[in-house]
C-alpha cells in the first residue's frame, strides 16, 4: 500500500520460513563482519543502535563524520557478499535498473531507537532505500522535507518491507521505539533492520 507519496508499504513480504532462513545468512555474515558502534561525529557519542554491512560499501560514522567504506572499521575486512534473496528483494521492489551496492544492518536492542533524520551521504537519489524488518516490532516514524513537518507513524513488524523513492527519498525518518519480546525470530531478541542501498551514480 501507498503511505505517502514515494513510501510503498509491503506488510509481510517475507515469509517465517523466509526470514529464518535470512538470520541463518547474517549470522555467517556476522562471524567476518560483527556488529561495530557507530559514534556520533564531533563528539563520538555511541549511537544505542549497532551496525554492520553486506555489499561492496558499507555505511559507518565515527568522530570523523559519515562515510560510505569498503572496509570493516574494527576488522579491516571487505564487507560479506549481499545474500541472494536480498538481490532478489531489491529486484522484485525497487524499480531500479541496477544492483544495491550497500546493504546496512542495524541492530535494536530493547532499549535502541533512532532520532529523526535524513539519509543523504549517497550520491545517487534516483535509486530508492527498501528496507526489511526482522524480529521484535518497531515504531517508525517518516515526515516530510522539512524537519519540523508533520509526521506518520507505522509499526513494523518482522518481515515487513517499505520503499522509499521519489519524493520520500529525502524525508525525515526514525525510530521511536521497539517492542521488546514481541517476536520470537532473534534467539537473543531485539530488532534487526537492514536497508539496501544505491551509493554511486551508475555509469551511463
Ligand atoms: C526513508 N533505519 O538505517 S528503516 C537508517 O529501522 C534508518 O533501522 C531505520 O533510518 C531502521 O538510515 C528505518 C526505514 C528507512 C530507511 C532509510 C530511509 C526509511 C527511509 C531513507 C530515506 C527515506
Ligand atoms: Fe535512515
Amino acid at each position: 500500500m501507498l503511505v505517502q507519496p514515494g513510501v510503498h508499504y509491503y506488510s509481510g513480504w517475507l515469509s517465517r520460513e523466509g526470514q529464518e532462513a535470512l538470520v541463518t545468512e547474517l549470522e555467517t555474515a556476522l562471524e567476518i563482519a560483527p556488529w561495530f558502534q557507530p559514534t556520533m561525529p564531533r563528539w563520538g557519542t555511541p549511537f544505542s543502535v549497532r551496525m554492520t554491512n553486506l555489499g561492496p560499501l558499507g555505511w559507518v560514522s565515527d568522530k570523523s563524520g559519515y562515510r560510505y567504506q569498503a572496509l570493516h572499521p574494527d576488522t579491516g575486512n571487505p564487507w560479506p557478499q549481499l545474500p541472494e534473496s536480498i538481490r532478489d528483494l531489491w529486484r522484485d521492489v525497487a524499480d531500479y535498473p541496477h544492483p544495491p551496492e550497500a546493504c546496512l544492518v542495524n541492530y535494536y536492542g530493547g532499549k535502541a531507537k533512532m532520532g529523526l533524520h535524513q539519509d543523504r551521504d549517497e550520491a545517487d537519489f534516483d535509486a530508492p532505500v527498501v528496507s526489511l524488518s526482522l524480529g521484535d516490532d518497531a515504531l517508525f516514524r517518516i515526515g516530510t522535507l522539512e524537519r519540523d513537518g508533520p509526521t506518520t507513524s507505522i509499526k513494523l513488524k518482522s518481515g515487513d518491507v517499505l520503499v522509499f523513492g521519489g519524493p520520500a527519498r529525502l524525508a525525515f525518518h526514525g525510530i521511536d521505539r521497539i517492542y521488546p519480546g514481541s517476536s520470537t525470530l532473534l534467539r537473543e531478541g531485539g530488532r534487526i533492520n537492514m536497508t539496501l542501498r544505491r551509493v554511486t551514480y551508475p555509469a551511463a
